[in-house]
């Protein structure tokens, strides 16, 4: 059997996508390197990301943005992946995370790209303008486009998956069994219960199988044992999840 293990780079202080892609690995039982995190003397650090987006490796397409993951097959380094739902996608075919066929591993990313708009929503209404501008520097267009988010935006896309999961039965968005999409579902109701708290108390009681989501994930035991370690990071102020109570309205 060949030895397999991943390459994670994600910036170290946030959790942000970055933190879908852990999940998915720690779900899948397997060995990972989270490049940035790592010493700068032992070749971590933002930088070593950046490093890594500008070489020009002949046959290997480069990424655009973290998060990306380089496969690495006894010891060898087989592939380099970009894009959260593609990164998913790749590690879950592997290591058992989504179902084989076809038309099901489509929904499974069908599924992954609804939540990857929902977090873009939930970045853009602080940062409505541009992400290297300070909140304060938008914080008028914040307020719309937040009031927009809670009001409409928010409930249209937690009403979506509600409906999903009753489609195939629950309680997972498949049906019986978790796919990756279960675990970055759980980390964005996390984030907007960080950083929406009295819309999602108001929100979740109309999503009764979304809501049961969260603790079903939890409880499985990688989930779990993955959560209570130092791999895991925490929300913060500075991820795409913030808490501003101005927003919160
Ligand atoms: N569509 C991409 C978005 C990637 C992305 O926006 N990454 C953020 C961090 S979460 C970043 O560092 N972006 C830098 C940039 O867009 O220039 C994905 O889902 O992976």
């Amino acid at each position: 059997m060949s030895d397999i293990s991943y390459r994670l780079y994600y910036w170290p202080s946030i959790p942000g996508r970055g933190e879908l892609v852990r999940l998915t690995l720690a779900e899948a039982g397997v060995d990972w390197i989270d490049v940035a995190r790592l010493p700068k003397e032992q070749g971590g650090g933002s930088g070593a990301i950046v490093e890594r987006m500008k070489r020009d490796d002949a046959g290997v397409v480069p990424p655009f943005a973290p998060p990306f993951v380089a496969l690495v097959e006894d010891g060898v380094e087989q592939l380099l992946v970009a894009q959260t739902a593609v990164v998913l996608d790749l590690i879950a075919r592997r290591h058992g995370l989504v179902p084989s066929d076809e038309a099901t591993r489509a929904s499974a990313l069908q599924l992954q790209l609804t939540v990857a708009d929902l977090i873009d929503e939930a970045h853009d209404s602080h940062h409505p303008i541009a992400s290297g501008l300070y909140y304060e520097d938008q914080q008028s267009e914040a307020a719309r486009r937040a009031a927009d988010f809670v009001g409409t935006r928010l409930p249209k896309f937690l009403g979506y998956f509600e409906r999903a999961i009753r489609a195939r039965g629950g309680p997972f968005l498949l049906g019986a069994e978790r796919c990756y999409a279960d675990l970055s579902l759980f980390q964005v109701l996390g984030g907007l219960q960080y950083a929406y708290p009295r819309t999602m108390t108001r929100l979740l009681p109309t999503v009764p199988h979304l809501a049961a989501l969260p603790a079903r994930v939890a409880a499985l035991p990688r989930i779990a044992s993955y959560l209570a370690s130092d791999r895991h990071v925490a929300f913060n102020q500075h991820g795409i999840f913030r808490h501003y109570p101005e927003l919160d309205t």
